[in-house]
């Protein structure tokens, strides 16, 4: 795993205890400290007069590897894995995406585990806020291997093209339902014979049941890394008409309908779940 996202989970890794900053031991200058300071997410910790819809602003960038490391279970090992699919279907002479980039986590583990000849990444976000941050620490991870270009753009007008990896890390949630197919369709085209869609979802289940039991799982994930109820209950608010998640079958179906002959599940803890598809 790259130094700086080892750092980033390093100083976020307010699992159970330790909510409070963080500091690099390193004794950093001012202006480093300014850079590893590392932010507890309390955004949702007071009550709100006014519940506005989430927006991936600079209060969420500044606390960004907090919150999603507090907020997605499992979500260091997806990281890794990531890093470990891209090792095995990165191309020769091919871009590999990272679309919804956030701060560059994905592109970071891509980069240090590919080792194809001519390959590069291109990371997407329409956050200016998340890629002037992800800038800042794609720079400080001065590994002189792919190269990652980090483009501020709605990922639905990217084109994608001679691609052999494309990873949608918890974005797709974020695109209106209607509009997911011909994203996924687009995918499909743009992608070489033999290479990849990574797509990492919030699902949601048919069964209340089944809702039930893996919805009260994750509040109890969330209480166990130091949220409160309130801001479990203000959070889910203003996700509510922002982040749509859709049941498992559905993904699939979406899947092969876009042209997948093959994909499968292969990580879920709760309700987070990834799928691998193979074109
Ligand atoms: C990670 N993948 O760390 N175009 C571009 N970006 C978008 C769009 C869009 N239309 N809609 C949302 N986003 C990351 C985590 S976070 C998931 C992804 C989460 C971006 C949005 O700005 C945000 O940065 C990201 O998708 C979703 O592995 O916070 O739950």
């Amino acid at each position: 795993m790259p130094r700086v996202i080892e750092q980033l989970m390093r100083d976020s890794s307010a699992t159970t205890t330790g909510l409070s900053e963080r500091k690099n031991s390193n004794n950093p200058s001012k202006k480093d400290q300014k850079n590893v300071t590392k932010k507890t997410d309390a955004i949702y910790a007071t009550p709100l007069q006014k519940m506005i819809d989430f927006q991936f602003d600079e209060r969420v960038v500044a606390v960004f590897p907090d919150m999603i490391q507090r907020s997605v279970p499992g979500y260091g090992m997806i990281i890794a894995n990531i890093g470990t699919l891209a090792a095995k279907y990165a191309q020769a002479a091919s871009h590999c995406y990272d679309l919804g980039c956030s701060l560059g986590a994905v592109s970071l583990a891509m980069r240090q585990r590919i080792n194809q000849p001519n390959c590069d990444i291109i990371a997407v976000d329409n956050s200016p806020a998340m890629i002037e941050r992800g800038r800042e620490l794609l720079a400080r991870d001065a590994v002189p291997t792919v190269p990652v270009t980090m483009i501020c753009a709605d990922l639905q007008h990217v084109c994608i093209e001679n691609a052999s990896v494309v990873v949608l890390n918890f974005t797709l949630q974020f695109i209106p339902p209607a509009e997911r197919l011909a994203l996924m369709q687009r995918i499909y085209a743009g992608l070489k014979p033999g290479g990849i869609l990574i797509l990492s979802e919030k699902i949601a289940f048919n069964e209340p049941g089944r809702q039930n039991f893996h919805e009260e799982l994750y509040h109890d994930f969330k209480r166990a890394n130091g949220y409160s109820d309130l801001e479990i209950s203000q959070k889910r608010s203003a996700l509510e008409k922002v982040l749509i998640p859709e049941t498992l079958a559905c993904h699939q179906e979406r899947l092969q309908k876009s042209g997948f002959s093959f994909s499968d599940l292969w990580f879920q803890c709760f309700s987070f779940a990834s799928l691998v598809a193979i074109k």
